[in-house]
């Protein structure tokens, strides 16, 4: 693994986010799981801002898109592919984008965010592109915990729910994240931080997510999308205090993002900025 693989990512480098950007494509519409905090009509909250549905391309037009960015914003350095559902519940067009875009220029870099299921079964693939970060979203690793995060899971032609649902889920994410480490992938774990469910736990995934070679953990506070189960059901957001604490509480065990800033899955720009709506990156009059 190079070091630019760490320092040209915003993500992966707190320093880096100052100067480098990213781009997000949508071509990732359907999802093999429901998180609690999902409202499907938004995007993967598991990377991602609700509020706007991203625009879903094909992925000719998502590269041709990337293409074109990159000729005109010269601090882009990685090309993401986080939803609006799950990327690898979309493998063929996942892949195929990320193949058009590297067939354009093979160094760039190329980044994939996953809730983790199909994971085990697409490394070969991953590493066969030359993905060099994938991000797993894993808000617990006790099936318990997990029965109170996801409503079902649906895995090889069966619907799974309550805890047998969490434990598949857990299992094979982390079959994965150890696949990824064993392949030099660096891997970043999102968890969305739920105060009364796992705000007390997320120590123990950062500890479990250490020990399978991950390479950094990211807690994000819960954002209530509308007319999600936990939006219905009364849950709360973490309160600063409470992310800060979570936070550094992780940060003792393994490097933690702090700079995040749950952007869109078609978001495009430095971290906190979006350009996606921008007239000059605007091609076509096609928004992403
Ligand atoms: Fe995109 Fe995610 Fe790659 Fe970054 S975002 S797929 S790792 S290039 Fe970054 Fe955005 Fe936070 Fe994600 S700030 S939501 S951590
Ligand atoms: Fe929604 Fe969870 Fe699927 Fe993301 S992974 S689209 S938050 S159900």
């Amino acid at each position: 693994m190079s070091d630019s693989a760490v320092l040209k990512h915003p993500c992966y480098s707190e320093q880096a986010h100052h100067h480098f950007a990213r781009m997000h494509a949508a071509v990732a519409p359907k999802c093999n799981i429901r998180c609690n905090y999902c409202n499907p009509k938004f995007d993967c909250v598991n990377e991602s801002r609700p509020g706007v549905v991203s625009q879903v391309l094909s992925p000719e037009e998502a590269a041709d898109q990337v293409v074109w960015t990159m000729s005109r914003l010269p601090q882009l350095s990685v090309f993401g592919i986080a939803g609006p559902g799950d990327p690898l519940a979309n493998a063929d067009a996942v892949f195929r984008t990320f193949r058009l875009v590297s067939e354009h220029d093979p160094d760039f870099h190329l980044c994939l965010s996953t809730n983790g299921l199909m994971l085990p079964d697409y490394i070969e693939q991953i590493t066969e592109l030359g993905i060099r970060h994938v991000t797993v979203t894993m808000n617990a690793v006790d099936p318990a915990i997990g029965a109170r995060v996801y409503e079902k899971v649906f895995y090889d032609g069966v619907l799974y729910n309550g805890e047998e649902a969490a434990r598949l889920l857990i299992n094979r994410q982390l079959l994965g994240i150890e696949m990824l480490a064993k392949a030099g992938i660096l891997c970043k774990v999102n968890s969305v931080h739920i105060p009364e469910v796992n705000g007390e736990h997320l120590a123990e995934v950062t500890r479990t997510v250490k020990k399978l070679g991950a390479f950094s953990h990211n807690i994000m506070p819960l954002i209530l999308s509308p007319g999600s189960f936990y939006a219905k059901q009364g849950y709360r957001v973490p309160t600063g205090e409470e992310s800060a604490a979570v936070q550094q509480a992780s940060s003792e065990i393994m490097p933690v993002m702090r700079h995040c800033r749950q952007c869109r899955a078609d978001a495009v720009g430095m971290l906190g900025d979006d350009l996606s709506q921008a007239p000059d990156l605007i091609q076509n009059a096609v928004l992403f």
